[in-house]
């Protein structure tokens, strides 16, 4: 059986979900369907651990993000592939990353 194909969202839908999203820090990425935020955290310690809490949340939500860790900092890029650019998967998933960092952000 087919694995269900999330459906890239519509213009109605990106007017809805996506503003609130950009007043946390996600933006556009440029050349691409997919939004994008740097968190920077105030060690190493807390950075892994947010990407270690977000990890077991992304796996309970079959969505991944494509990320980037350097010290404090990650680095993060949600798209879904699986159609071609932003679905409510992201959407989701952008919400619990910013849950999971509430409060280790610096
Ligand atoms: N994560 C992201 N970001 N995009 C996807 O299209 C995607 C994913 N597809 N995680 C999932 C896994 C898919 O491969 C499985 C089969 O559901």
């Amino acid at each position: 059986t087919q694995v269900q194909r999330p459906e890239k969202l519509g213009a109605d839908a990106r007017r809805d979900l996506l503003p609130p999203l950009a007043q946390t820090g996600w933006g556009s990425v440029d050349g691409r369907d997919a939004i994008r935020k740097v968190y920077r955290f105030k060690d190493f310690v807390e950075a892994f651990g947010f990407m270690s809490r977000v990890a077991l949340a992304a796996e309970k939500l079959d969505h991944h993000p494509e990320w980037r860790n350097v010290y404090r900092t990650v680095d993060v890029t949600l798209a879904t592939h699986d159609a071609g650019g932003l679905s409510i998967l992201d959407v989701h998933l952008a919400r619990r990353m910013d849950a999971l960092a509430h409060g280790a952000e610096h």
